[in-house]
Order: structure tokens, then sequence, then C-alpha cells
């Protein structure tokens, strides 16, 4: 049964009026994205048809996710709100904090020794306020969701960019900030731009060794990593009704890397079919009840180009398997064509691991295909040629994947099942084989492969593909390796050829587990203590920020001019600095030292204007703060791009950073910002990015007048006197700019709330 089959009964008692209603007043038919949206509308019935890409919208999510890394910032916050419960369904999820060593019983009792008092705290919070816990190694949050949470036609909001896992089955599901969550658990609206609208029109059927994850690979290479931001991805076609729920999953929780808002599909049979082998027939036999307002009208599948802000077409019959990387998601290469690639640009060849898991790609089906591969390499005696690592996605895929025989299969190959949790997919990784800085050459079924990401080494050549391609690879232990084609010698020096993979939609004899991991919440919470020690090094009870004056806002100084590629790991990584997520002045020592400084292309090395010496930005950052000078972060395109995590906005807030000005910003980090009462800005003019030099002072000379849809002017005082005055552009409405005005949104809902 499910969960919370009267939350969303009411949901779908409201959903046919309220999408006739929309389809009304907008006078179209509807895309599910909008049929979505429109019923989940704070003010409830629609009264008024949303510019795309422009209104702002109140809406009222059903349900919230958050995982360990992020629920300590995000509950932190919440503590300050004063609330006595959370107002909607909420969920914390224990999967990030779990490194990857000596596989899954000796790594979780680690991480249960190691990282208790974080686990502590979590639960101790979760109890309080009515939140769902699900205890490490009960799996990683995006497939703990899809296979109890999820709900065709519902919308949820989680602190995670892959969220958007959900639209899987047929959720708009989006990834935010900790705050953007707080504003949900204490009772108000949450607020996004009404989203564009790309259509993905899938025709065909998965062939041979093509998989769902090839579709999104695809995509990624089509769109880039930013072609998607603010939209909402919406598949459909007959090759969408051919993909499993799984494989839909995939296909969405991968349009994090191209920046879409969220990815979805209409319900469909292999949705119901998902919804009753994960006991939630009720759901199933309640969705079918209302199909039709769980999918997009025909009309709109029918002539997308009518309806939709950009349309994709993809012929699953033609799509060819997709090995993507390296440092980005969006270099897609068939695999085929991969070696030359590799020699031109001296990628090393050899492989040394193949990592199969995370979030999108650790579904039973995956294993299963996976396994299909692996069971032949031991058939036709092939010994891999490099070390194969396992991440069920949960304890539910796991237990079943075992009773199976599934797992005995990779076991049989010498390979490394790790706890049901992200693993090396977010650097919790002991790699065995460390390689400091020296180059070589990982394939994995994640979903980011940027620089550092798995083991923390900048010279580790990332590539993403399907599990049952990361298998056959890693058997080969070859980049250039195409299944298709090649043949590989076995031990007994024999000639022999991979057969095309094979899997399991849904385990034949049902899913089955014996402790899911979950535990409930007290009914009445309001005795259960919250303890933080105030010597703690991993926790701290946060101090609210103090609004920025405008006077502060003259004489700045710049802090770092970031060179290319920004993302959130370059803000603040990840991997080690995980410990640190609840504790905002420690974790404040990881503060853009993955950022490349534009003026000596060095990481954490900045000139302190004060000194006229280099340092590391952190440190730089905190003489600046000592002296109260207020400073300025300058970046490219997509800037923030990756992760949900606030900290890579409350970080520098925390440190005195004000204003963090780029070409572009990618979605949920600007929001981030603005949560945390910083100016998040970009340039009018792209080419002033090339006027910033490194020992500039800037005054912002008109943010008395800071108001919507009005540029800022700014100042720019070079070192020999000389002067730039440029424009820069905001996206701030009122309630936001009262947010900035206030130090903080939290600031905000805490004034309401007295
Ligand atoms: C990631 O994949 O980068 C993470 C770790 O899951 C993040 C969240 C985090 O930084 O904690 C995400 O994608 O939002
Ligand atoms: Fe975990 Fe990786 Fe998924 Fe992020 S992308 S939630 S780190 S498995």
């Amino acid at each position: 049964m499910a969960f919370d089959i009267d939350m969303i009964k009411k949901v779908y008692a409201q959903m046919a009026e309220r999408v006739d209603k929309a389809r009304e007043i907008t006078g179209k038919p509807l895309t599910l994205s909008e049929k979505i949206l429109y019923s989940h509308l704070w003010d409830g019935n629609p009264n008024k048809a949303f510019q795309r890409g422009k209104d702002y919208v109140d809406f009222a999510p059903d349900r919230i996710a958050c995982q360990d890394a992020t629920a300590q910032m995000a509950l932190l916050q919440f503590m300050q709100a004063g609330k006595k419960t959370v107002a909607v369904p909420t969920t914390v999820h224990c999967d990030h904090l779990i490194q990857a060593k000596q596989g899954a019983a000796l790594d979780l009792k680690r991480a249960n020794e190691t990282s208790n008092e974080v686990f502590d705290f979590l639960e101790s919070v979760s109890n309080k306020y009515g939140i769902g816990f699900w205890k490490p190694g009960a799996g990683i949050i995006h497939q703990v969701v899809l296979e109890n949470y999820a709900f065709p036609g519902g919308m949820m909001i989680g602190t995670d960019s892959h969220t958007v896992n959900a639209g899987g089955l047929g959720m708009v599901a989006i990834g935010v900030g900790g705050a953007d969550a707080v504003d949900v658990m204490a009772g108000m609206a949450w607020e996004l731009k009404f989203p564009k609208l790309i259509g993905v029109k899938l025709t065909g059927e998965l062939n041979g060794w093509t998989a769902s994850k090839d579709v999104i690979l695809k995509v990624a290479g089509i769109l880039t990593v930013k072609g998607g931001t603010g939209a909402i991805v919406e598949y459909f076609g007959p090759g969408a009704k051919n993909l499993s729920c799984t494989g839909k999953g995939t296909i969405c929780n991968m349009g994090a890397e191209i920046g879409a808002t969220t990815s979805t599909f209409g319900y469909d049979d292999s949705m119901e079919r998902f919804l009753r082998a994960t006991d939630r027939e009720d759901i199933a036999d309640e969705a079918n009840k209302i199909r039709p307002y769980l999918t997009g009208d025909d009309e709109v599948y029918d002539n997308p180009e009518k309806y939709f802000d950009q349309v994709i077409e993809i012929d699953l019959n033609t799509l060819r398997p997709h090995l993507n990387g390296p440092f980005t998601p969006d270099l897609a290469t068939p695999v085929g064509e991969l070696g030359e690639k590799a020699k031109k640009n001296d990628w090393p060849i050899k492989v040394d691991w193949g990592l199969i898991g995370s979030c999108t790609n650790s579904s039973y089906e995956d294993l299963s295909r996976a396994a299909s591969i692996a069971q032949q390499a031991v058939d036709k005696k092939l010994k891999p040629k490099s070390d194969f690592g396992i991440n069920p996605g949960s304890e539910q895929i796991r237990f079943t994947a075992e009773r199976d025989g599934l797992l005995n299969v990779f076991e049989n190959l010498g390979a490394t099942i790790f706890t049901n949790a992200c693993g090396p997919c977010i650097g919790q990784w002991d790699r065995s084989d460390r390689k400091d800085d020296e180059k070589n050459t990982i394939v994995h079924s994640f979903n980011r492969n940027f620089s550092k990401r798995a083991d923390g080494n900048p010279n580790t050549h990332a590539f993403v593909g399907s599990p049952e391609m990361v298998a056959a690879i890693a058997i080969s232990g070859r980049l250039d390796f195409d299944p298709m084609n090649d043949t590989l010698i076995n031990e007994d020096g024999q000639e022999v050829k991979l057969d095309e993979p094979v899997g399991l939609e849904l385990p034949p004899k049902g899913f089955e587990v014996d402790d899911n991991g979950y535990l409930a919440p007290k009914a009445d919470g309001s005795s259960v203590d919250v303890k933080v020690a105030n010597d703690s090094e991993r926790l701290q009870l946060l101090e609210p920020f103090v609004p920025l004056k405008d006077s502060e806002l003259q004489g700045m100084k710049l802090l770092i001019k970031a060179f290319g590629k920004c993302t959130t790991d370059h803000i603040s990584m990840a991997g080690p600095w995980l410990r640190y997520r609840g504790h905002l002045d420690n974790i404040a020592n990881n503060t853009l030292i993955g950022a490349i400084n534009a003026f000596n292309k060095k990481t954490n090395f900045v000139k302190n204007q004060l000194t006229d010496e280099y340092g590391g930005v952190p440190d730089v950052q905190r003489e600046y703060k000592k002296k109260g000078i207020k400073t300025i972060v300058v970046g490219d395109h997509n800037y923030g791009e990756g992760s949900s995590r606030e900290h890579a906005a409350m970080q520098p807030r925390f440190l005195g950073v004000a204003a963090v000005l780029v070409k572009s910003f990618a979605r949920i980090h600007e929001t981030n910002l603005k949560k945390q009462g910083m100016l998040g800005l970009t340039f009018a003019n792209e080419a002033d990015y090339d006027l910033i030099q490194e020992d500039d002072t800037f005054n912002f000379v008109d943010i008395a007048d800071f108001a919507p849809n009005k540029p800022l002017t700014i100042e720019i005082v070079h070192k020999d006197g000389s002067k730039d005055t440029i424009k820069v552009n905001h996206t701030y409405n009122d309630a936001q700019i009262k947010w900035y005005r206030e130090g903080s949104a939290l600031n905000l809902i805490k004034k309401q709330n007295a």
C-alpha cells in the first residue's frame, strides 16, 4: 500500500476540475507539464494563463524529499522557522555520507561510526517535526522516492538536483535549495518562474545495445549542459510507451545535466506495472480513473510544434549507444567512434574501473541487463580487465537482486558490492588503486563526470554510459571497445564476442525486502530533543544573516574572476567536504577552491588587494571579512551548474561576498543566492566580463533603487584610477528584493511568524 494514499486521492479529486479550467483559460489543449503545474497552484483553481519563461507563480507541492548532505542545512534553517511540524509530507534519506571502500557491510558500519552525530541529528529532527526517516543503507533518495512516493500527476520538490528522477513516474519533480524546501515545510507557497516547454518525441523501440540512458546521453549532446535551462522537458510518442518506468526515470534523472527544471512522461502501462510491482496497487487504481488527465492531450502530441517551445525527435530504432565525457556530461560520442576521439585528445584508452549505480541507473532492470553481460564474461572465460564496483539503488533492489542471483554474477567477476548509496558518484570513494594525480580513465553509469568528482583526481577521465555498456567496457578494459563489432580474446586464447544484453523490466518473483530502512516519526514529536554540541565540528546552529547595507556595496573588492566552467563542485566541493555540510563556518573553508582564477589560471590562488599577496580563496576572503570589506565574485556562463547544494550560496554569503556577477546562471544556484540575501547578477553586455581586472574596486551606484525589471549600474574602478561603468541585469521580483533587504528569505519568514 502507498504511504500516503489519502493525500494522493485528494490531489486526484481536484485534478479534473483544475485541468479543465486551465484548458479553458489558456484556450488550448494542454501538455502534461501544464496539467500538473496548473493543478498545483497555491491559489487553487486556475484563473489566469501564465506566460512561459516570464511569470513567477506560486505552487503547492505535494511532498518534499531531502538527502543527508543537504538536509542538515535545510533542517537547521527549518528549526529557526518556529514551526511544530512540517506542513507537507517530507522525508530524509541518508545516502551521501557513506564511503565506498571495502564493500557494503564494512562500509556501512564505518559510516555509522564516523557520521553517527549527523545521522542522529537528522533522525531526531525528523522525529521531532514529523518527517519520515530513511536510515543509512536504505537506498539512494531518488530510487527510494520512485519506489515509494512518486505518483503520476503529482508535484514534489527535493533538496537535490536529481529529484527530477520522479518524472519517470509521471511527476513534476524539481530540485531546489534547502531554503526553498523550508518555505514549503513551513506552510508557504513555493515560487517558480513558469517554465518553458521542450517536447521530445520518441519513436521506434530500443534494441540491441541501446538503453534508456542513451536517449538522455543523446539529448544532452543536442541541448548541452545549459540547453534545458528554465524548461520542462516532456517526453512522448510511441517510443516513450515502449520504455520501462525505471528507464524513464533514468532519462528524467539526467535531465538535470542539461539544466532542465525537470523532465516528465505521461502516465502509461509501464508506470502502472511499476506501481503494482512496488506494492502500490491503490495508486494505480486511482490513477486509472483519471488516466487522460495524467498525460498530455492528444492534440498536443499530434502537433507538438504548435504547443512546445522547442521539439526534438529521436528514433529509438536507430539511436546508438553513447559514452559521454570526459569532464562534462554533454560531450556525447557514439560508442564505435570513441577510440579515434580518445587518441586525438590523448585520453587514456585503458579503463581502470567500471562503476554501476547512482540514482540514475541502479534499478532492478539496470542490474539485470548489466548482469547479463557480466554472466557472459564468466561463460565465455573472459577475465575482466577493469575493476568493478556496484551500488544498488535501494535495499529493496539489493535484497531482490541478491535473491535472484544477480549480485552473485557480479561477485563471480570479482566486483565489490558497495552500500545502497551514492558512493563514488559523489566522491565517497576510497579508491583501492589510488592514482594521486595520474591520468587514468573510468567508465560509470552515473550522471555527472565533472573534474575530480568521483575520486578527487583532476586527471581521472570519467565517461558516462548505460550499465550494460559500462559492464562491457569494463570487461574489455578499453575505452575504444565496441561490443557491437569487436571481439575479445578469452583465457583460452579464443576470439569471442559479447551478445546483446537482455534484462528484466521487473523481478518476475516480485520485489522483496526484509528491512527497508524506514523509520516513521512520532505522531507528536514535541518532546523530542534535538542536540547540537557546541564544540561539534560537523554541526553548527545558524545565526541569521545580517542584511547588506547599500553603503557596504561601495568600495567592494574582487574576490575571484572565475574562468570557464564553474559548477557547484568548484564552488563548494563535495567528497571529503561532505563531512562539514552541517557546519557553515567549517565548510566555508572550501569556498571556491576549485574555481580557476582567470588571471593566472590557477585554482585557489587569488590576489589579496589589501596586501598584494596571493593566497587561497577562503583565506583571502576571511581577511576582507575581518576588515568589513564586501567582495564580488565574477563568473562565466551557467555559473553554479550541477548540484542544488545551497552551501554554494551560503558559504560566500557567510564569508562576506555580497554579489555574484556572471554571464549566466544555472537555475537552482541563482535562486539559492537570492534566498540567502545576496545579489545574483548577469552582465547586460557579456563582453564586459573582459573589463574586470584583478585589482578592481566596485561601486553599486544605484543599489538604493533596486527594483524589478530595472538593471543596476556598477562603477568599476581599476588600479590606475580609470573607470568603466557597466549595466547588470537581475531577475529579482518584489518578494525576492524583500529577501535581499531582510538579509535572507528565512529572516522574512521568521518576521512573518513572529
Ligand atoms: C550531486 O549529485 O551533486 C548531489 C550531491 O547529489 C547534489 C546535492 C548535494 O550537493 O548534496 C545535487 O545534485 O543536488
Ligand atoms: Fe547521489 Fe550521485 Fe544521485 Fe547525486 S547524482 S543523488 S550523488 S547518486
